[in-house]
């Protein structure tokens, strides 16, 4: 039984990486401290560590599974004072792949060529850390690979995934349906967009001090949120499906008015009004309307007097409101407000029969 396990063990952790670039050696002595927060872009091929010697092969060359191991245990906190003892460092801004190679190495715990002999290695090393399994998924294709990864993550598993027969990467989490990863070798986070899951792939499975964290979305999409605003159409104004401008919905004529609640690059999003989204348009396509007036009742063009100039414009607000979308509108909500004139919460036909009685007086 145990052979049967050292045998896997020797065959599956032979983690090496057929990266052709492999850095030049760089001297052990070299390992200088290093950030904590800076393990998520942890890469085997940094000059710090990519030397360092993993019997018979480098970091840089075969150290994929190490430099995830280092991430794991940072990102699952599992660095205590016993660890910094059993590494032989006073300070966790000194831990990194290098340092977590080397002590590997001391306990002659890489076979020839850098494999991990034996996976109970990291918890004799990293005390909170426990190796739970090496297996393979079960799933065939992506949407059941990653839920399957989820479910993992959400027991409290950290996984760390062979990609490709030869690679390792730190799994960060699974964001609507797709997988992200710390890579040693990459800076890309999502899996599928840089290796292809043929299925059935070699995962471990680890305890750490903490649980997975949630994938860090900031800046993700790019999108961010914007204080709502008002917005008007400077001419005919195209309004897409997304941020991405992928698809044209509909053209807004000039003149109207919109909310703006976000932005992405070059595109506004706009409001429906009601919490949900109009589409996307070119920042550069709209102005924007300024701080709201204060208008009397009745008052839309705010000269000061309510008369028939004021009425035309709640005509014409009027009539558009049953071809315009919801979140577009000839007037500022400001303006619609004022046309209220009979004070009963909304702008409508009874404004227009309470204006003619004022105005015709
Ligand atoms: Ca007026
Ligand atoms: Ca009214």
């Amino acid at each position: 039984m145990l052979t049967e396990i050292l045998k896997k063990a020797a065959g599956t952790a032979l983690a090496l990486t057929l990266i052709a670039t492999a850095a030049a050696a760089a001297p052990q002595q070299g390992l200088r401290a290093y950030a904590a927060e800076e393990y998520t872009t942890w890469s085997q091929l940094d000059e710090r560590w990519s030397g360092v010697d993993m019997n018979g092969t480098t970091v840089g060359r075969s150290g994929c599974l190490i430099t995830s191991l280092s991430i794991m245990a940072m990102h699952s906190d599992s660095i205590d004072d016993k660890a910094l003892e059993n590494l032989g460092i006073s300070d966790i801004s000194e831990f990194n792949p290098g340092v977590l190679a080397n002590a590997y190495s001391s306990r002659g715990a890489f076979n020839y060529y850098g494999g991990i002999a034996s996976w109970g290695t990291i918890s004799q090393i990293i005390p909170s850390i426990t190796f739970v399994r090496d297996s393979n998924l079960k799933s065939t294709d992506k949407e059941g690979i990653a839920a399957e990864i989820k479910e993992m993550l959400d027991s409290g598993l950290h996984i760390i995934l062979n990609v490709n027969g030869h690679h390792w990467v730190y799994i960060e989490g699974v964001y609507e349906g797709e997988i992200f990863m710390f890579d040693p070798a990459s800076s890309e986070r999502i899996v599928t967009d840089y290796y292809t899951l043929t299925g059935g792939n070699e995962y471990w499975a680890l305890r750490g001090k903490n649980p997975p964290k949630s994938v860090d979305t900031e800046g993700l999409s790019g999108e961010k949120a914007l204080d709502p605003q008002e917005y008007i159409c400077s001419g005919n104004t195209e309004v897409y499906s997304d941020s991405g401008a992928s698809e044209k919905l509909f053209t807004l004529p000039e003149g109207t008015v919109v909310t703006v609640d976000a932005e992405c690059d070059e595109l506004f999003r706009l409001s429906d009004g009601y919490g949900g989204v109009l589409g996307w348009t070119y920042s550069g396509s709209l102005m924007n309307a300024g701080e709201e007036p204060e208008l009397g009742a009745g008052d839309i063009n705010g000269d000061g007097i309510v008369d028939e100039y004021d009425l035309a414009l709640l005509n014409e607000y009027l009539s558009a409101a049953d071809e315009l979308p919801d979140g577009a509108s000839k007037l500022r909500g400001c303006e619609a407000a004022a046309g209220d004139i009979n004070g009963d919460g909304v702008t409508d036909k009874l404004d227009v029969v309470a204006y003619l009685g004022i105005i015709c007086k």
